[in-house]
């Protein structure tokens, strides 16, 4: 049974060239046939691990193309999810599994809703991947991913141990939603400062109280959704994390410094107007939003 990657980029790339190395059967589905021209020219997709580059020749194909997907790797960012969904959707399999690995909230309810007979399994991960040209994906970080249903199934997929076998460092959890707000919190904590103060994140250890005052904020809010384990200790996670990825640009600080548009909406933009419902004051995180805002706007970048 094959497997269909859409969105090969950093994240999506760092998949495909596992599963193929690990002999699955993998097909890339790029945008267009502009793009899949660009793909076939090259010879495949590289990936570099250390000092190993590898040049792996993945069959690609564009939305377009007939054959029908089982099992789809969603790698695209929050914002184009939606889109690119709809594009490969006639094409779904009335028994698909689609894994969603976009970072923050919001984008994985809208695929859901695009397309209901699908089972849509949600990942967090802290793997990290960046891409050094087209095509051409450097794996920068190990990490953890979590793979979970949002309907609590307790039953994994199949392939769960397939790509174990194969490496991934890949867990269940009964409970994927705690697990991307407790990362959605993190992420709301220390990227916005890092593009406020063009800084590492290291460099946040000298701006600790304005952490503080986020994380207090961010803690009331996940208590207040019932999510009480997530909240607990966040702060000192986040300092943790702080420390852990000191010489790290965090993914925002990327996104505004390659001019691209940031995923602020799945993150600040999808946990304040929780807070409002709730009727929590969230000031602080509320005007971390809007610097941030005047700033991406000042840099002629979508605020949303
Ligand atoms: P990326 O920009 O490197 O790759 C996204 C790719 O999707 C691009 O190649 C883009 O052209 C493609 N794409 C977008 N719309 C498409 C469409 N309609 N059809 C075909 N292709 C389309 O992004 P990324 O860094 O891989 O991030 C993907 C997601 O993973 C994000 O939500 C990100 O936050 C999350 N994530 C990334 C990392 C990382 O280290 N890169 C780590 C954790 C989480
Ligand atoms: O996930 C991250 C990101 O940059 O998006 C952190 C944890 C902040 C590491 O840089």
């Amino acid at each position: 049974m094959s497997w269909h990657v859409l969105g090969a980029g950093s994240l999506g790339g760092l998949w495909a060239a596992r599963l193929f190395r690990g002999g699955e059967p993998v097909r890339l589905i790029l945008r267009d046939r502009t793009r899949l021209a660009q793909y076939r020219a090259g010879g495949g997709l590289r990936l570099s691990e250390g000092d190993i580059t590898s040049l792996y020749p993945l069959p690609a194909e564009t939305p377009e193309a007939g054959n029908p997907i089982r099992r789809l790797i969603l790698a695209c960012k929050s914002y184009d999810a939606e889109e690119a969904i709809a594009s490969v959707a006639a094409r779904l399999e009335p028994e698909a599994e689609i894994l969603l690995l976009q970072n923050g909230l919001g984008s994985q309810d809208a695929v859901a809703a695009r397309v209901p007979r699908a089972r849509c399994l949600r990942a967090s991960t802290t793997e990290g991947a960046y891409r050094e040209t087209d095509f051409h994906v450097v794996a920068a970080g190990a990490g953890q991913i979590w793979i979970g249903d949002q309907l609590g199934s307790h039953t994994p997929p199949a392939w769960l141990n397939t790509l174990t076998e194969l490496g991934f460092p890949v867990r269940w959890t009964d409970d994927i939603d705690a697990r991307l707000w407790r990362k959605l919190a993190i992420n709301c904590a220390i990227n916005p400062l890092t593009v406020l103060h063009g800084c590492r994140n290291g460099e946040l250890r000298q701006h600790l109280s304005e952490v503080a005052a986020l994380c207090a904020e961010l803690t009331a809010l996940l208590e207040a959704m019932g999510l009480a384990p997530a909240a607990q200790g966040l702060q000192q996670e986040v300092e943790a994390v702080i420390a852990a990825t000191a010489h790290n640009r965090s993914s925002m600080l990327q996104d505004v410094e390659r001019g691209q548009r940031t995923e602020v909406s799945y993150l600040l933009g999808h946990a304040l107007p929780i807070a409002g419902r709730l009727h929590l004051a969230a000031p602080h995180l509320t005007e971390l939003q809007q610097r941030l805002q005047t700033r991406l706007a000042e840099r002629g970048l979508p605020e949303d």
